[in-house]
């Protein structure tokens, strides 16, 4: 077949070193850049491949997130812009390992498992962050769909969330919003003027917001989407990627690992801070005391944050939603507390990796779910939707009602809801600030966190000896290690620790939490020495 020869030439131009397996991992494929050509155009083959199967746009972001900048990675996109499905991301894995003579057989074989039809046209949206090595790795990513016939709309630089964006407007039919970029900022921001309007009084420093970029995408975007904001958002951007390194002493992960400011922002007492990531589909907060001590406002605290103002427009909309908390073992325990026994709203416990939370999430009315790191938003069902927007309309809905669902479905039409968007995220935290009158400390002060401490550990054997059940909070192997855990878990007043294989870095995580700070780096310490 012509459509085959196609893909057997332009694969000889993206060779595969022979010997090097990857795997799809947590967030897709990610690895140094030099090892990426061939998996890029073999997930362009096979995103125009889903595409037949869906009959839908497949989007393909190329992208390494929190990762140095010598690294590069990439991800498929769902039709309604989610994570794409287990299956097929073990057939992404099985056509990134093909050697080079098996890659066509590989890509029948899956043809034929999903009995694809050919002849189906296909779709493919592809979008890339601002490392160098980004502009080849999606120039190759381009040749492996149209080698299969496929269509292809070059997004270029864009956010990730951005990317899951278009893919849903696309395949919704614009039902979700306009398939630009223009389209995401006027979306966005239209809801978040909406919003707005209902803080009284707020001053130009009650407006003013540090933004520090991570030396990537969210900073170069943050300047485009500004004046659609009508300075109700004043944004001072740091680590624009002017002079800076990606992701180097800056952005979100640095933020919330290392409990610290990035380098380069020019802090002010109890100013309000942020941090992207370097796709900005995370983000984190944060102010320094007047004592100079530095506050983290993490995932957990923006679930918090964003499940209390839901929690009460439903109350004052007179509507009987279910809300629910999703988090990961990584959410601090003062937060599980908070939730469940203050505010009294259902909270889970998933998996690490988004696609789990979302996936829990879809389940409820309403469903906030974030990492402790930042990643996160949060889902409305179809139905809760639909109550909503009926109330908006229903002529006989009392002015305070009719405030609350106003505030609600502007809410809806703020967040992202395929996936964690730092921007999105951003402007609901300032919405819902704004609307409460609320400062970096009184947000603060809802919880106060248990101290903590996480660990990378090193292993000499493969991490995956390591098998974890109850949502990754105990281990079951090796033997005995669950024991020592437990053991050490009981010298610490209000201690919790965990230990998993990361499933985007060759490392074991360990995570603890004390009563003080000493004490959880102490239980950290101990438990990484009885992994190691
Ligand atoms: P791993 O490496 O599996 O722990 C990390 C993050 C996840 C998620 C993925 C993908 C932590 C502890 N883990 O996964 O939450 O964001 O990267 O980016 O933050
Ligand atoms: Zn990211």
């Amino acid at each position: 077949m012509a459509q085959f020869e196609e893909v057997s030439q332009k694969s000889k131009l993206h060779p595969k070193p022979e010997g090097l397996t990857l795997q799809y991992g947590t967030a897709g494929f990610r690895t140094h850049a030099k090892h990426l050509d061939h998996i890029m155009f073999r997930m362009g083959l096979l995103a125009t491949l889903r595409s037949k199967k869906t009959k839908s746009t497949i989007g393909v972001m190329v992208t390494a997130s929190h990762n140095p900048e010598e690294d590069n990675g990439v991800k498929l996109i769902d039709p309604m812009g989610e994570m794409v499905t287990a299956a097929w991301e073990g057939y992404a894995t099985q056509l990134a390992n093909a050697e080079q003579d098996s890659l066509l057989k590989e890509l029948k074989d899956i043809i034929k498992k999903e009995d694809i039809d050919m002849s189906e046209p296909a779709s493919v949206y592809v979008g890339k962050d601002t490392r160098p090595s980004s502009a080849s790795l999606s120039q190759a990513v381009l040749d492996g769909v149209s080698s299969l016939g496929g269509k292809t709309h070059d997004y270029g630089l864009v956010t990730t969330p951005q990317l899951h964006y278009m893919v849903c407007c696309c395949n919704t039919h614009g039902c979700y919003g306009s398939p630009t970029v223009e389209g995401y900022y006027q979306k966005l921001s239209q809801a978040f003027l909406q919003l707005t309007q209902n803080a009284l009084n707020r001053t130009d420093d009650q407006k003013r917001l540090l933004v520090d970029g991570a030396n990537g995408i969210g900073a170069l975007k943050m300047r485009e989407m500004e004046p659609f904001l009508r300075s109700e958002l004043q944004v001072v951007l740091s680590n624009d990627g002017s002079s800076g390194k990606l992701n180097h002493m800056c952005g979100a992960d640095y933020v919330k690992v290392q409990q610290k400011a990035p380098q380069g922002m020019n802090m002010g007492v109890g100013e309000r801070c942020c941090s992207f990531d370097g796709d900005a589909d995370r983000i984190v907060y944060y102010y320094t005391d007047s004592k100079g001590c530095f506050h983290l406002l993490d995932g957990d605290k923006i679930a918090t944050l964003i499940s209390t103002y839901l929690k009460e427009l439903l109350t004052q909309a007179g509507l009987n939603l279910q809300i629910a908390v999703v988090q990961t073992a990584y959410a601090n325990g003062s937060s599980t507390r908070y939730l469940e026994d203050v505010m009294k709203v259902t909270v889970c416990c998933t998996k690490t990796g988004v696609k789990h939370l979302h996936h829990a999430a879809q389940e409820y009315d309403i469903g906030v779910y974030f990492e402790a790191n930042g990643h996160g938003t949060v889902l409305f069902s179809k139905a809760a939707q639909k109550q909503i927007q009926e109330l908006v309309k229903d002529p006989n809905t009392n002015d305070e009602r009719k405030r609350a669902v106003k505030l609600l479905e502007s809410t809806i039409n703020l967040i992202n809801q395929t996936v964690g968007d730092a921007i999105s995220d951003m402007l609901m935290i300032e919405a819902v600030l704004a609307i409460r009158g609320m400062s970096a400390q009184d947000w603060d002060a809802i919880y106060t966190d248990l101290p903590n401490r996480q660990l990378k550990v090193t292993v000499c054997a493969d991490r995956r000896v390591i098998d974890t059940t109850d949502a990754e909070r105990r281990a079951v192997s090796p033997e005995g290690l669950q024991d020592t855990i437990d053991t050490l878990v009981k010298k610490y007043k209000s201690a919790r620790s965990f230990v998993r294989p990361s499933g985007t870095e060759d490392v074991v995580r360990v995570y603890a939490e004390a009563d003080t700070q000493e004490s959880a780096d102490s239980l950290a310490h101990e438990v990484s020495l009885a992994v190691y």
